[in-house]
């Protein structure tokens, strides 16, 4: 297996002694959100990258409109496949409503997973400036897309 892109950038999913990506045998859904979608198809492709590396089985691309929708998509891809994987990117404007899409995609998310019991990855930067998702969507901070993919992997396989 190819060493990881972005060895330097923090994921407690990198590769490492106590974790070696093998995705073989198991079925991921991609939900991408299309607000932002500059940023949020460089998720896709990192995201993509990581799955192909390790061997998927299957990868199935789904698109919503924004953030705020990826919970419901989660929760019904969540039911056939071994793990969801959530991309978006929200960016903060003038008022409240950033923090509102924020809040509800994380917590939608966390509950779809925990009532599910199919891991379902947060792959949703949150960030003040454009210019702040780009350096975290293949850009100097990484790849947030690839690094959900790699826990997506990781807890397929958790407990099994
Ligand atoms: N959705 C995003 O994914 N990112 C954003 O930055 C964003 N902003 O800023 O408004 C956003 N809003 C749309 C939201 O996710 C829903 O699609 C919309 O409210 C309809 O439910």
């Amino acid at each position: 297996m190819k060493p990881n892109r972005y060895p330097d950038y923090p994921t407690m999913s990198r590769e490492s002694p106590h974790f070696t990506a093998d995705a073989r045998g198991l079925k991921f859904a991609v939900v991408v959100a299309r607000f932002n979608s500059g940023i949020t198809e460089k998720l896709l492709e990192g995201a993509q990258e990581a799955l192909t590396k390790a061997g998927a089985s299957g990868i199935e691309v789904f698109h919503v409109p924004g953030a705020f929708e990826l919970p419901l998509a989660a929760q019904k891809l969540a039911k056939s496949h071994d793990a969801v994987i959530a991309l978006g990117a929200v960016i903060r404007g003038e008022t409240p409503h950033f923090d509102y899409v924020c809040d509800a995609a994380a917590r939608g998310l966390l509950q779809v997973s925990l009532a599910t019991g199919t891991p379902v990855a947060f792959g949703v930067l949150t960030t003040d400036t454009l210019a702040q998702a780009d350096a975290r969507a293949g850009g100097e901070h990484g790849n947030k897309g690839y690094d959900a993919a790699m826990t997506a992997i990781e807890m397929a396989r958790f407990g099994k």
